[in-house]
């Protein structure tokens, strides 16, 4: 999963991007600094558990990539150059920050701040929108497309994001090559003081209230000093936690589980996904050649200790390719090719 941290100049989003990701990245540039890249590996305690069954040569997380892109400051016009806007096109979801804190230079707005934003999006979108229509006007290339794009952009004329507005799953078809920023699902973190880490909420997103700046010290920390500061801060769970468990929700993502001496493994997918495509995650071969999937719940597996247990109990199901995985599920994939 690729994760793009959006937010205006000074909301926080290199120090949050610390935090998650447990680097040093340096803050405090006001839109001239570099982007920064970083991966996370998505804690799963039921990989360490499998792993310390198998005991495989390997053993591997599921991922999410974070870009930290530098913006410019709110009402400046033009928040990203159209480097960065590129960049944040190729992006599955956005971590949009806004500013809760105080630090002397005037009152903070995070609402304000996340619909100011969100509005630069709409805009970007609309003129996208406006230019295919005027070619697809003059050259009656594609009705059907032409037909969706002045829905979308009546909806856009009307200050709604792409994610707002109903769309059929041709529809869907029609704009996915446009890569909308307005369409990408948005987790909000507003950054607050940590003196008043009370949650808030900006209807109707997701929210996160952390103070970047504190879970950025308890990232950089060891494991034992963490927990101390955590529980002295009244901080339950380090950011990082918090932010996969919504990110995974605001996403509807669950993850499958592979295992082997070689390997144990776990692998993220969209919830609905069909065994077939799931297979596909690990290798187009095992998509193509698809047989059968052989599923254990892990709970199951755990209980029982070994396939042959598994299989024995009968606690081994076949499934086909339209079996739809569920979380948690341990699955050998049957293939040829
Ligand atoms: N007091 C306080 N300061 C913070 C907090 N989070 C970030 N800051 C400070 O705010 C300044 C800007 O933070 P950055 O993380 O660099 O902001 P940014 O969004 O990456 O800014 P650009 O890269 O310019 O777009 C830094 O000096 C941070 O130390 C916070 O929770 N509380
Ligand atoms: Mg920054």
């Amino acid at each position: 999963m690729r994760v793009g941290i959006i937010g205006y100049s000074g909301s926080g989003k290199t120090t949050l991007f610390n935090a998650l990701t447990g680097l040093s990245a340096a803050t405090g540039f006001g839109g001239k600094g570099k982007a920064n890249l970083g991966v996370i590996k998505v804690p799963d305690p039921r990989v360490v558990k499998l792993a310390e069954i198998f005991k495989p040569k390997k053993t591997t997380f599921s991922e999410i990539s974070f870009v930290d892109l530098p913006a410019a400051a709110r009402g400046s016009g033009e928040t990203w150059d159209p480097k960065a806007l590129a960049e944040l096109k190729t992006v599955e979801a956005f971590v949009h920050v806004v500013k809760g804190f105080d630090d002397g230079a005037g009152k903070t707005d995070p609402e304000s701040d996340l619909r100011a934003l969100e509005a630069e999006f709409v805009l970007a979108d609309l003129l996208v929108a406006e230019k295919r229509i005027e070619r697809l006007r003059k050259d009656h290339s594609n009705p059907t497309e032409l037909k969706t794009l002045e829905g979308l952009h009546a909806g856009l004329s009307a200050e709604r994001p792409v994610r707002d507005i109903p769309l059929s799953v041709e529809d869907e078809r029609a704009v996915a090559g446009f890569k909308l920023l307005s369409q990408k699902p948005i987790l909000v973190v507003v950054n607050v003081d940590e003196s008043d880490l009370a949650p808030r909420e900006i209807p109707p997103f997701r929210t996160l209230t952390l103070s970047a700046k504190v879970e950025a010290e308890v990232a950089a920390l060891d494991a034992a000093e963490r927990a101390e500061f955590l529980s002295a801060l009244g901080i339950e769970e380090p950011a990082r936690d918090r932010f996969v468990r919504a990110a995974f929700a605001l996403l509807d993502l669950i993850a499958f589980l592979t295992t082997g001496e070689d390997e144990c493994r776990a692998w993220t997918i969209r919830r609905g996904t069909p065994a077939v495509r799931a297979a596909g995650k690990i290798h187009s071969d095992i998509e193509r050649g698809f047989i059968r999937a052989e599923v254990v719940p892990y709970e199951t597996f755990i209980q029982l200790g070994s396939d042959a247990k598994c299989r024995e109990a009968g606690k081994m199901r076949l499934e086909g390719k339209e079996y739809v995985v569920t979380d948690g599920d341990i699955i050998h994939f049957r293939f040829n090719v």
